[in-house]
C-alpha cells in the first residue's frame, strides 16, 4: 500500500481521513491555482499513486475563491518554449488527467469561481462535478491566441458536444448557474459544493472497490473502443465484478428484504 499522505507535494496538498476519503487541494491560490510544470508533475505524481493506496473516494477541491486559471500564462510566456517543448508539456497534462480519469476512485471535483481553460480540463477528468452559485465554466483560449492542450477536444467536448465547446473557444462564452448544469458542464450546482463534494464521496465510498474500480475506469477505457469490443469488455469486467464476495452479501441482503429499495426523496 503507497502512503499518499507524506508525498512531496508543494503546489497541492494531500490528506487522508479515516474513511479513505482524501482530499487533494488545489494550493496556489495566489496564482489563481494556474497549473503549471510544477503542479502537473505532482499530480502525475499524486495520481499514480493514490489507486493503490486504499482510498476510496476522492474530493477535488481548491484554496482561494478560484478552482483553477488553467495554464500558468506567465510561465508559458518566459519559458521561450519550442514547439516540440510544449508538445511535451501537453503530454504530461494527458499523462495526469488520464491517472484520474482511469484511476479506479471515485474524483468528485468541488468547484468554485473561474474553472477556465486549463482548470476545466482538470474538472472534466474528475468524475463528478459539483458547482456552487459563484462558478463559471470557459475556454478563453482563442482570446489569448492559445490552443487546449489538456484534453478539452476529448472531455469538454464528451461533456458538452462540439458546437458547445467551438463557440465557448472561438467567443468566450462563459457558461455559469443552472444553464451549466443543462449543458453538461456539471452535475450538481448547489450553495456549498465541497459539503456536497464530501456528501457524494461517502456514499460512492459505500460501494465495492472493485464495483468502484469499474466505474471509475471501465466507462472511459470503453468509449475508446468500437460498440463490438465494448461489448465484450462489459461482459468481462461484470463477469469480476458481479462476481465478487462483496456483491454475495448485498444480493442477500436484498433477497432477505433487509437491504435498502431503491426509492425516490
Ligand atoms: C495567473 C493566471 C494564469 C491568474 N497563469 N498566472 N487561463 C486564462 O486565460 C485565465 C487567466 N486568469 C484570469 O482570467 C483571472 O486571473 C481570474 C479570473 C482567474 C482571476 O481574476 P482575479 O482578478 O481574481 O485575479 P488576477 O488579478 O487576474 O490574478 C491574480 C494573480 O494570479 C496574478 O498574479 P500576481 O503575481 O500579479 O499577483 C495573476 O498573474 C495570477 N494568475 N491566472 C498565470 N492562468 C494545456 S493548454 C491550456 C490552455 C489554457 O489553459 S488557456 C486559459 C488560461
Amino acid at each position: 500500500m503507497t502512503r499518499i499522505d507524506d508525498l512531496p507535494l508543494a503546489n497541492l496538498a494531500v490528506a487522508t481521513d479515516e474513511d479513505g476519503i482524501a482530499t487533494v487541494t488545489l494550493n496556489r491560490p495566489a496564482k489563481r491555482n494556474a497549473l503549471n510544470a510544477a503542479t502537473i508533475e505532482e499530480l502525475v505524481t499524486l495520481f499514480s499513486a493514490l489507486p493503490r493506496a486504499g482510498v476510496r473516494a476522492v474530493v477535488l477541491r481548491a484554496e482561494g475563491p478560484h478552482f483553477c486559471a488553467g495554464l500558468d500564462l506567465v510561465e508559458h510566456l518566459h519559458a521561450g518554449r519550442t514547439a516540440a517543448d510544449f508538445m511535451h508539456v501537453c503530454l504530461r497534462w494527458h499523462e495526469a488527467f488520464n491517472k484520474m480519469e482511469y484511476s479506479g476512485v471515485p474524483i468528485i471535483a468541488a468547484l468554485k469561481g473561474a474553472v477556465v481553460g486549463g482548470g476545466l480540463e482538470l474538472a472534466s477528468a474528475a468524475h463528478v462535478r459539483v458547482a456552487d452559485v459563484s462558478t463559471y465554466f470557459a475556454l478563453p483560449e482563442g482570446q489569448r491566441g492559445l490552443f487546449t492542450g489538456g484534453g478539452a477536444t476529448i472531455r469538454v467536448a464528451d461533456l458538452v458536444g462540439k458546437a458547445r465547446m467551438i463557440d465557448m473557444m472561438l467567443t468566450g462564452r462563459v457558461y455559469r448557474g443552472e444553464e451549466a448544469v443543462a449543458v453538461g458542464l456539471c452535475q450538481y450546482l448547489v450553495e456549498d459544493s465541497e459539503s456536497k463534494a464530501y456528501e457524494l464521496a461517502r456514499a460512492a465510498a459505500q460501494n465495492p472497490p472493485l464495483s468502484n474500480f469499474a466505474i471509475c475506469s471501465a466507462i472511459s477505457h470503453m468509449q475508446n473502443m468500437s460498440a463490438l469490443d465494448a461489448a465484450y469488455a462489459e461482459a468481462v469486467v461484470a463477469g469480476v465484478v458481479n462476481t465478487q464476495g462483496e456483491a454475495r452479501g448485498r444480493l442477500e441482503a436484498f433477497a432477505d428484504k433487509t437491504a435498502a429499495r431503491v426509492r425516490p426523496d
